[in-house]
């Protein structure tokens, strides 16, 4: 247990909280889709365009020599969060989105085959989905499924049940963005390695709530984005083996992932420059270190201890609402209270509580077969982060109340 969180301070750091919205504060609950950013990460990213910007890994200037400098030292703090073995298992992408194409491509196309499988969960977003039918499309393997229970938990038994010499990889994600569950990866990792099956972690919603340690956890590949994790947009990595990443081919072709070229052939780069084609998000990935630090400043532990309680109360509230359905109350859960009220459609619920200032996600979430399990078409979705307070989750019942009231 470390100290208790200060809520206030904390608020003080993030400037876009402090407006009104039709005058109204503005409550925003919506930090599953992207966290806000505290003034650390915007002062990083300014002050690198306004003193050292240029391109990295290549120049001979100042300039150059700083922002590679920096570029590098970002991996390294990124790296010792996340517990990876070398700087060499740290890769830079667009964020969880482009990670997980990343190893779809290159190790999928190279290690899986006919009649090989993949094996997901019914949870997962999206970017955990397609691009595994695109190679099992491309390779002639199948999808496997791993089902879930009504509170919105993976079917562990099934999972084990489904897994055999034919599973080449396991992707799932560590906590779902349309429930809050937080998946037993530690579990999923020893039996999927039983099999001989590498392990994807999606880690976009996790990340920034639960500690990580890639090493302990023995995972393959776990991918993030640094927008959740009061970090820029359009930057992520993808944290993976190193003798894994070397047997892997390039993603992409470009700059700086050679070392020589002749039209004849390319003699690539060493890792995690391999991976790294073209000029990457610089100012992003010192913003992306910037927040991991201002993460560390607090300590993992605090956060998930302050987010459970804000969690416990919004709950609570929810549970207690006449006509209103909890979508996904799995026992161990995160930071997500996705809902349906009844008689009135989400994103009518989503517009309503606009009017009152407070932010929600209302949609599938990316998340459409999660929504065909629980048979609705969208859930309303409140997401808490470490600057949310107990009078802000007031303030979203206050303004679901007005709702129900106006649809009675
Ligand atoms: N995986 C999960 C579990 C996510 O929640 C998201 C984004 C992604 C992957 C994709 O991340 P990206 O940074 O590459 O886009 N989730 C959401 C959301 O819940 N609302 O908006 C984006």
């Amino acid at each position: 247990m470390g100290m208790p969180c200060d809520t206030e301070a904390i608020r003080s750091d993030f400037p876009i909280l402090h407006q009104e919205i039709y005058g109204k504060p503005l409550v925003y609950l919506d930090n599953a889709a992207t966290t806000q950013k505290p003034h650390c990460v915007i002062d990083a990213v300014r002050h690198y365009y306004e003193k050292d910007n240029a391109n990295i890994h290549r120049g001979v200037h100042t300039l150059s020599e700083r922002a590679t400098a920096d570029y590098e030292a970002a991996r390294e703090t990124i790296r010792l969060f996340f517990n990876a073995r070398s700087k060499k298992e740290v890769i830079f992408t667009r964020g969880t989105t482009e990670s997980i194409n990343l190893v779809a491509s290159s190790w999928g196309d190279t290690n899986v085959g006919k009649g090989d499988e993949i094996l997901i969960t019914h949870m997962e977003h999206h970017s955990n989905i397609v691009p595994w039918q695109m190679l099992c499309e491309r390779v002639e393997a199948t999808l496997k499924v791993v089902p879930m229970n009504e509170a919105g938990e993976m079917d562990m038994h099934a999972f084990e049940t489904l897994l055999s010499e034919r599973t080449k990889l396991v992707g799932v994600v560590h906590m779902s963005n349309a429930l809050g569950t937080i998946n037993p990866i530690r579990t999923i990792i020893k039996q999927a390695h039983a099999v001989g099956a590498r392990v994807l972690v999606d880690g976009a919603q996790a990340a920034a709530h639960v500690a990580v340690d890639v090493q302990a956890l023995d995972v393959d590949f776990y991918a993030t984005s640094a927008h959740k994790m009061y970090g820029p947009t359009g930057v992520g990595v993808l944290i993976a083996k190193e003798t894994v990443l070397d047997a892997m081919p390039p993603y992409q072709g470009g700059g700086d992932m050679i070392l020589t070229v002749t039209f004849e052939k390319t003699q690539y780069n060493d890792l995690p420059h391999k991976f790294e084609a073209g000029t990457p998000n610089i100012a992003g990935v010192i913003g992306f270190a910037k927040a991991i630090e201002y993460i560390n400043a607090i300590g993992l532990d605090a956060i998930a201890e302050r987010e459970k309680v804000l969690l416990d109360y919004a709950t609570q509230k929810a549970v207690a609402f006449d006509g209103l359905r909890q979508i996904g109350t799995a026992k161990d859960k995160a930071c997500v209270l996705s809902f349906v009220m009844d008689g009135v459609h989400p994103h009518d619920l989503g517009t309503i509580l606009d009017r009152e200032g407070v932010a929600i996600r209302a949609g599938h979430h990316c998340a459409m077969p999660v929504m065909q399990f629980y048979k609705v078409p969208a859930t309303a979705r409140a997401s808490f982060s470490i600057y949310n307070t107990e009078a802000e989750v007031d303030a979203l019942f206050i303004a679901l109340i007005k709702a129900r009231d106006l649809f009675a």
